[in-house]
C-alpha cells in the first residue's frame, strides 16, 4: 500500500482539475484490491513500485487519487492531475501514462481501463476533429443517407488498374466512398502513386456519368512520417479538395500518426482505422482497455471518423451496448460513456446553454427514429455548434464495417438510431451475383426501402439487384454470427 496515493472520498477531483478513469483490476492471490490499486495509481503518475525518498512537496501534489472502490465488482476510480499531462494536448502522452506500464505491474492478474472522463477545462488543450462527416456530406450534398461505401476486395493482390476498375463500379452503382483496406500501401503489384492516379481517373468517370461527387479514402499509413506525408501531399496534388479522406492504421501506426495528420491536414477527413483493437478491447481481454476508451481519445485527437462496431449485426466480436455506446461517444455531445457522463464541451458544463444543448440532444437522440426522421436530416454542425464550434471538441463519425451486406442495413440502422454515420461493405458487395456494381446498387435500394418504410422484400420486387441480393445473402452469410432469419450454410 503507498498510502500517498489513497484519496478515498475526495470530492476534490471533480473540480476541473483532474482526468478522471475507471479500471477493472483483480488483484494476484494474497494481495488487497486497495493495496494494488495505490500501486497502479502511483506506477500511472508519479511513483514506483516502492515509496521513494526523493519525492517533494510539489511532486506530491501531482500523484494521482485512488478516490473511489468498489470490492465488489473490483472497480477502482483513479483521477490523474491533468497538469501531468504534455501541455500541447498529446493523447500519445496520457495513454502512456494511465495505458502504459500498469498492463505489465505484476500484482495484477486483471487491469482494464474501462471510461475516462475529460473535464471541459482540459479539452481545451486537444484539437478534436476539424473536418467533420457534416463537411464530407456537404461535399457529396448527402443528408438524409448514411454515407454508403465500400472497401476494395481482395484485400490486398489486385493491380492498380483493377483496384480502380472496381471502386469506379462501385461509384457507378451509386455508392458514395469507396476506401483502401487497411493493409493497402505500396505494394510492389499495386504502387502507390499508381493507385492514386487510377482512382482519379475513375472518380471522374463515375462522377461524369452519375453526375454525383464521390469520396475515395487513402491509407496514408507509412513507415516513417516523411513518407506519410509524402503520400499526403501526393493526393493532396492529384484528387479535388472533398474529394478524398487520409485513412490512418491508428494502432498500428500510433497517435503520433494520428495527431500529425489532423495538424497538419484540418481540411482533410481524418479516417481512424483501428486494426488490432481488439487486442485491448474484446471484453474477454483481462488487461487493456475499452472500445469507450478508445473511441474517446480518437475524438479527443482529432480523428473526423473512426470504426465503432456494427452493434452484433455484422461478423466482428462486439455487442449492441458496447458498439452504439462509441457511436453516441463519437457523435454527441453530451453522451453515456459506461461509467461518466462525458460532455464534449470547453465550456464548464454548468453554462446554461450547453446544458439545455445536451438536454434537447438527448430529447431528439431518444425518440423513436423514424417518427423523428425527417427532423434527423441533418443540417450542418451548427445544429449542435451554433455559431461557435470553437467552443466544442466537434463531433467524429462513427464507420460502421465488418461483415455487413444490403440485407443487414435495416437491422443497423434500426439498432443504431440514426443515419449519421459512414458505413462500409466489403465481402457484402463485391460478393453480389452482379459484382460490385451490382453490389451498389442493391445497398443503395435497401435504403431506398429502409426509407420510404417498405420491407426490402417488397422493394425487391421492383428492384433486381436488391431481389438478387436477398437470395444470395440469405444463403451466404458475410459474417460468421448466427443471424435472425438466416439460414446456417
Ligand atoms: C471489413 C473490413 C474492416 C473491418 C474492421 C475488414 O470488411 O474491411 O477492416 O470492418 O473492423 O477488413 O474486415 P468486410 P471494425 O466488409 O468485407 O467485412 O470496423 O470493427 O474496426
Ligand atoms: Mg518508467
Ligand atoms: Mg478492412
Amino acid at each position: 500500500m503507498q498510502k500517498e496515493y489513497l484519496f478515498l472520498g475526495d470530492e476534490s477531483v471533480n473540480n476541473g482539475r483532474y482526468l478522471l478513469a475507471v479500471f477493472h483490476i483483480m488483484p494476484v492471490e494474497g494481495l488487497k484490491l486497495a493495496d494494488v490499486a495505490t500501486e497502479i495509481a502511483a506506477e500511472s503518475s508519479t511513483g514506483s513500485s516502492i515509496s521513494i525518498g526523493s519525492s517533494t512537496e510539489f511532486s506530491n501534489s501531482n500523484n494521482a487519487k485512488v478516490y473511489k472502490i468498489d470490492e465488489d465488482k473490483n472497480l477502482v476510480w483513479i483521477a490523474y492531475p491533468w497538469d501531468i499531462f504534455d501541455s500541447d494536448g498529446n493523447v500519445q502522452n496520457i495513454l502512456t501514462f494511465i495505458a502504459g506500464n500498469i498492463f505489465g505491474v505484476s500484482e495484477v492478474k486483471a487491469c482494464k481501463l474501462l471510461d475516462v472522463y475529460f473535464p471541459p477545462e482540459m479539452l481545451v488543450q486537444y484539437d478534436g476533429p476539424s473536418y467533420t462527416l457534416d463537411d464530407m456530406r456537404e461535399y457529396l450534398g448527402v443528408w438524409d443517407s448514411p454515407i454508403l461505401g465500400t472497401i476494395i476486395k481482395p484485400k490486398i493482390g489486385l493491380s492498380s488498374h483493377q483496384y480502380a476498375e472496381l471502386a469506379y463500379d462501385f461509384w457507378a452503382g451509386g455508392g458514395m466512398f469507396v476506401k483502401n483496406d487497411e493493409p493497402q500501401a505500396n505494394q510492389s503489384f499495386c504502387p502507390y502513386e499508381k493507385m492514386v492516379d487510377a482512382i482519379r481517373i475513375a472518380m471522374d468517370r463515375a462522377e461524369d456519368e452519375t453526375g454525383k461527387p464521390k469520396v475515395h479514402s487513402f491509407n496514408v499509413s507509412a513507415a516513417d512520417f516523411d513518407t506519410m506525408i509524402r503520400r499526403c501531399d501526393y493526393i493532396i496534388s492529384k484528387m479535388r479538395p472533398g474529394s478524398f479522406a487520409f485513412l490512418i492504421d491508428g494502432v498500428t501506426a500510433g497517435w503520433m500518426a494520428v495527431q500529425t495528420l489532423r495538424k497538419r491536414y484540418p481540411n482533410v477527413f481524418i479516417h481512424f482505422h483501428r486494426a488490432g483493437h481488439g487486442a485491448y478491447t474484446r471484453t474477454e481481454n483481462p488487461i487493456g482497455y475499452s472500445v469507450a476508451v478508445l473511441t474517446k481519445f480518437a475524438r479527443l485527437a482529432g480523428a473526423s471518423g473512426i470504426h465503432t462496431g456494427t452493434a452484433g449485426v455484422g461478423k466482428m466480436a462486439g455487442d449492441p451496448e458496447t458498439d452504439i455506446t462509441a457511436a453516441h461517444l463519437a457523435l454527441r455531445v453530451g453522451a453515456t460513456g459506461p461509467h461518466f457522463e462525458q460532455v464534449w464541451t470547453k465550456i464548464p458544463n454548468k453554462d446554461l446553454d450547453i446544458v439545455n444543448m445536451v438536454e434537447a440532444e438527448q430529447k431528439r437522440w431518444s425518440t423513436n427514429l423514424r417518427e423523428t426522421f425527417e427532423e434527423r436530416v441533418f443540417t450542418k454542425s451548427n445544429y449542435y455548434y451554433p455559431n461557435d464550434p470553437s467552443r466544442f471538441i466537434l463531433k467524429m463519425a462513427p464507420i460502421i464495417s465488418g461483415g455487413l451486406n444490403p440485407m443487414l442495413l435495416k437491422e443497423f440502422i434500426e439498432v443504431m438510431g440514426t443515419i449519421d454515420y459512414i458505413t462500409t461493405m466489403g465481402g457484402g458487395v463485391h460478393s453480389h451475383p452482379e459484382g460490385t456494381r451490382g453490389g451498389a446498387a442493391a445497398l443503395v435500394q435497401a435504403y431506398e426501402a429502409w426509407k420510404a418504410g417498405v420491407e426490402i422484400e417488397e422493394y425487391a420486387k421492383q428492384n433486381r439487384e436488391l431481389s438478387l441480393a436477398i437470395e444470395f445473402y440469405t444463403q451466404n452469410r458475410t459474417n460468421t454470427h448466427k443471424l435472425k432469419g438466416y439460414e446456417s450454410v
